[in-house]
């Protein structure tokens, strides 16, 4: 607790915090698939996605590059699923920016199909600055507390990183193991 009131007492910065927050591409709509999030936590990839389509998605870099497997291809239909892939499946790491691009088993990848481009973000990493640091905490304990700046989270990539424990919630338990 004692850390907490040690944030509490920085957390006049938090305006300071807001202002740096960087925004990731907003993914926009693909062909039926639309991407909110990429979040690496622990040893795996999550991706939140939906798919209202026909086939699967796959993550794909800028280049074209398959960025993960065959066996992880996202093909849950519906929206806001989330689907994880095993790290060594995948070369993704924090900072590369991907998008979902339509797989069909017969066709294969359609580059004409595809999402904006988003970041991949590591858990804690609250601001998208490719570090995790005081900076985060402030932002995770603000939110917590309801005391945030109004500019975080400022996308769904945003509210992601804040859950390192990926249960759904954003909670004391994510601010202890963002204090770890
Ligand atoms: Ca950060
Ligand atoms: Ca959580």
């Amino acid at each position: 607790m004692k850390i907490l009131k040690t944030l509490a007492a920085i957390a006049t910065f938090a305006t300071i915090a807001g202002s740096a927050v960087a925004s990731d591409g907003e993914a926009s709509p693909g062909h039926g698939i639309y991407v909110d999030s990429i979040v690496m936590r622990d040893n795996a990839t999550y991706v939140r996605y939906g798919h209202k389509n026909k086939g699967c998605a796959i993550l794909v870099d800028k280049k074209g590059r398959k960025a993960q497997n065959s066996p992880n291809y996202l093909c849950s239909h519906g929206a806001d699923q989330v689907d994880y892939i095993k790290h060594g499946h995948a070369k993704v790491f924090a900072g590369r920016e991907l998008h979902l691009c339509t797989y069909i088993p017969q066709k294969g990848l359609s580059k004409k199909h595809c999402t904006g481009l988003i970041s991949v973000r590591e858990a804690g990493d609250l601001n998208g600055d490719g570090d995790i640091n005081v900076i985060d905490m402030m932002l995770l304990h603000g939110d917590i507390m309801g005391t945030g700046p109004d500019s975080w989270p400022a996308n769904a990539t945003d509210e992601d990183a804040a859950d390192l424990n990926g249960d759904g919630d954003v909670n004391v338990i994510d601010l202890m193991l963002l204090l770890k």
